[in-house]
This record gives C-alpha cells, structure tokens and sequence, in this order.
C-alpha cells in the first residue's frame, strides 16, 4: 500500500508551471525549514529568519588563507583548453568569455572540498532534515565589464519542469571568491518570495538548457507577479567580502545584474538536495537534462 503511494505521489505534479497562458501566484505546499535546531549548527533565530526571508547571509565563513587555493583552482579551470572546450563550460551570451563551469565537484578535487565542506554540509542538512546530495554545482564567473544578468527566477521551477525536482526540499550554498559589492553584480533576491510558486507561461523548448544557462527566457516571472513580490518584500542584495556564504531556498526569487565594473563577482554554487527529494521524470515531459546539470547519480 504505501509503496503504491510513495510512487503514486512522487509523480503528482504538486507544482504545475509552463502549462497555461496565465501565470499565477500558487500556494507552496512544502515546509520551508525541515529540520530542527538540534539538527546542526544553526540557531533558532537563524532558522525563523531563514523560514520567514527565504536566505541567510553569512560573512567571511571562510578566511583568505581558505579561500587562496579555491580561487587558484577558478583561474586555472578558467584558462584551460581542455575544460573551455567541454559542455560543462557555459561562455557568455555576447563573448566568448567563460560564464560557468558545471559539476565542479565532480571535475576538481579542490573545489568538491569547498562544495562538501561540513561548515555548509552541516547546514544544508538541518535546513533540509534529511541526509543530503549534490544536485548541481557550478562556478558563475561574472567576469569584469562582460559579466552578464541572470535574469530574476526562481531555481525550483526550472529544476521541477527540466529536471524533475519533486518538492521544495532544496538549498542553495553560494560561496563568494571575490568580494561581491553592491556595484559588480551581486546575487539580489526577494524576501518572502520563496511562500509561493509562481507558475510561468510558455512551453519549454527541447534541450533548452543549450540557451537558458546563457540567458533565461522560458521559466522567468511575469512582470506584474514580480512587481507583486518586490512590493511585498524589497529586494535585498548579498553583498559582502570574499569568503561570505549564502544560503538561498529552491524557491526564493533571485537574479542579478550585469556586471560593467572591471572586478568579477566569482561565487561558486553547490545546490543540497535531500534525498527524500529524488528527482523524478521531468514534468515538461521532455527527457532529463545532462547529468552535469541536474545529478541523477545521487552519489
Ligand atoms: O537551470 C539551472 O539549473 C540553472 N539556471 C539558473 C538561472 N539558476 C540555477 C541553475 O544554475
Ligand atoms: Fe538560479
């Protein structure tokens, strides 16, 4: 019986989206903290905060002398053929600039020591009450003057339609390697945005990753829900110096600007996803992204 259920609801479609003409602000039907002050590192006055903001800023969890072979490891993942020439590497929309590099914790030992570091393991688990694995990494470079937007979004939609994803029971670990200020192209997110699902219009297109990793057109908010959003909660940008940590939930609207100031905005991103959460056949009815995007190994 309950296996029946467990399979019967793993596929209900609890968060329709790109299956109507009409955007609309839906209910959240997940918990948005799943575990409990006992679960780990965090107190209870950063749980309520992360509950009630959907993020928590942390500056300088981790110091220069942490930081110095992570950022060797970005420059030099950057400047090799071998890695610009693969399909984990995403360049810039208008240059052939490198925007990110995937499944950095699969392709380089050093920074899967950042992505596993217990500081944010540790964190993702209470936040997510489960034991927890990597669904995506990823390097944003941002360089300086060609750095381009990540149009505002929310990241569960996308990894609920593309990829699967069947509840709200994932975060996002981003861990900046240059200082990010209010001028480079911060990561700007809504506070409060993550209470609903904002379903957007439009059918996904088949392998549409091969553009939405340089620029989102399919799975972005309208403007009047998002207008709606910042009304209600402002936006806040996650600034702070080199070594600062952000956790986001899945489903707390963020983006960020271009960048036209000569200093990069490098922030490296692990997103923690429980394993009660497997990813299921995506819901577009499409077939799976590539593994280096959305991790079906779950190891
Ligand atoms: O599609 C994705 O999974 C990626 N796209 C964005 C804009 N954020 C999350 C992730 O990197
Ligand atoms: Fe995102």
């Amino acid at each position: 019986m309950s296996t029946a259920t467990t399979t019967t609801e793993s596929t209900i479609d609890f968060y329709p989206s790109r299956v109507s003409t009409r955007p609309a602000l839906l209910e959240r039907k997940d918990p948005v903290v799943w575990g409990a002050e006992s679960d780990g590192p965090l107190s209870i006055m950063h749980m309520r905060q992360y509950e009630q903001k959907g993020f928590l800023i942390f500056e300088r969890m981790f110091n220069a002398d942490e930081l110095a072979p992570f950022i060797d490891e970005l420059d030099r993942l950057r400047a090799s053929d071998e890695v610009k020439t693969s399909p984990e590497a995403i360049t810039e929309p208008s240059s052939k600039a490198v925007r990110s590099i995937f499944a950095i914790h699969e392709s380089s030992e050093i920074l899967r020591g950042l992505c596993l570091h217990p500081r944010v393991v540790k964190i993702a688990r209470q936040l997510l009450g489960s034991d927890v694995y990597v669904h995506q990494s990823r390097v944003n470079y941002k360089p300086g003057f060609c750095g381009k937007e990540f149009y505002w979004h929310s990241d569960f939609e996308t990894w609920h339609v593309e990829d699967g994803m069947p509840r709200m029971r994932a975060v996002s670990c981003s861990v900046s390697l240059t200082d990010n200020s209010p001028f480079n192209g911060p990561l700007m997110l809504i506070p409060g945005s993550h209470k609903h699902f904002l379903a957007c219009v439009g059918e996904t297109p088949e392998e549409h990753y091969k553009s939405s990793l340089k620029q989102q057109e399919y799975g972005v908010p309208d403007n009047d829900n998002l207008a709606k959003m910042v009304h209600a909660g402002g936006i806040e940008g996650a600034t702070g110096p080199a070594g600062s940590v952000v956790f986001f939930e899945c489903n707390t609207m963020h983006g960020s600007s271009s960048n036209i100031t000569p200093l990069p905005r490098s922030n490296c991103f692990t997103v923690f996803n429980s394993v009660e959460n497997k990813l299921v056949a995506p819901f577009c009815g499409l077939p799976p992204r590539p593994n280096f995007i959305a991790n079906r190994h779950e190891d």
